[in-house]
């Protein structure tokens, strides 16, 4: 019912609208309407209230409600359903138990802040709430295990387009989850999968952004695209952009592979060209970043001229 005052609101031509008219469209009674409105107040929305003339929808809160993102979406995939939480401890630990209990794929878990949220290797994420978004979406690509790091780069690929869509911020990606800015991260990815040897199961893709969120509530290396940009920006309008770019460059993906996104990638990033020193579980290896290959890998050219592939890890660029 909420959903369905917001939408009389949006589609009227008219500022004020009567209770008596909402009551008539929706069937309910005056006090329901009334209580509706009430419970929009605590969602967020601004109404003014005049006497004869009825309510107006003065302001909408920036909250990512699914009814104020579904309506503009046009995916046929990924946000087909979008599950919403006040808060929850990781957006990846709950879409993960729901990919285990039901099939399909492009579900996504949102979350307004997270208790626990995570990074790689049991690291953690700040996510505060109010200016940040905490999203995962379960996919389910017909890709072999070894090649799951391409979704991590389709998903740095998406939400670096998104970003520049949206915001004034120029933003970078540094192999293999950081979006930057400013050398400062904005945005990280967590890929989780479930698989067997020669098959996935499924993938959780887990995207945290910082987009209007206050330094004082990040870590020190990081920032916020407001920061970056100099004002706020709509986190609504960019979680339409991210889940867009995404579908649009998930489906190249299943169409023809990794080769196009390949490129756009190399376009985005900023590590191609540096030195870097990459910390891979078991050794490092410093030297040149100069490719990233049909795999998703980074190939590193080495002081002694040979060349490395690094899979997985965390890179430091040496200036
Ligand atoms: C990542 O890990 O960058 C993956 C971040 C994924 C977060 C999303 S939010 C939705 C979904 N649900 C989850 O529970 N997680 C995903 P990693 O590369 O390991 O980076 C982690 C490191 O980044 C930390 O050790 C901090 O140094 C730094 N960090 C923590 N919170 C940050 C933030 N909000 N912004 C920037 N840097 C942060």
């Amino acid at each position: 019912m909420e959903e369905r005052i917001v939408e009389i609101f949006r589609k009227s031509k008219t500022d004020f609208i009567s209770g008596e008219q909402i009551s008539h469209t929706l069937d309910v009674s005056r006090t329901a309407v009334w209580k509706y409105i009430e419970k929009l107040r605590e969602m967020g929305y601004e109404f003014d209230a005049v006497p004869h003339l009825g309510y107006r929808l003065r302001k909408s809160p920036d909250k990512l409600y699914p009814f104020e993102i579904s309506p503009y979406l046009n995916t046929h995939i990924i946000g087909k359903k979008i599950l919403y939480y006040n808060e929850l401890d990781s957006t990846n630990t709950t879409a993960y138990e729901l990919a285990q209990k039901i099939g399909g794929e492009g579900i996504i878990i949102l979350a307004e802040k997270q208790n626990k949220g995570k990074g790689r290797l049991s690291r953690q994420w700040s996510s505060p709430r109010g200016g940040g978004i905490y999203m995962s979406v379960i996919l389910r690509p017909k890709i072999t295990p070894f090649q799951a790091p391409i979704i991590t780069l389709m998903a740095a690929v998406s939400l670096a387009q998104a970003i520049r869509d949206t915001s004034s911020a120029q933003v970078s990606i540094k192999w293999p989850n950081d979006i930057i800015a400013n050398d400062k991260k904005i945005a990280g990815i967590l890929t989780e999968m479930e698989a067997e040897p020669d098959r996935i199961k499924f993938i959780v893709l887990g995207i945290g952004i910082n987009v209007n969120t206050k330094l004082s509530e990040l870590p020190k290396n990081a920032s916020s695209i407001a920061h970056i940009a100099g004002s706020a920006i709509s986190r609504q309008a960019l979680l339409i952009a991210v889940i867009e770019r995404l579908e649009h460059n998930y489906r190249i993906i299943n169409k023809s592979g990794f080769s196009e996104i390949r490129l756009q990638w190399k376009n985005l990033s900023s590590t191609l060209g540096e030195r870097v020193r990459a910390n891979c579980m078991h050794k490092i290896i410093e030297g040149t970043a100069v490719d990233i290959d049909s795999d998703g890998a980074l190939k590193i050219r080495m002081d002694n001229g040979f060349h490395e592939k690094v899979f997985a890890g965390d890179l430091m660029v040496l200036r």
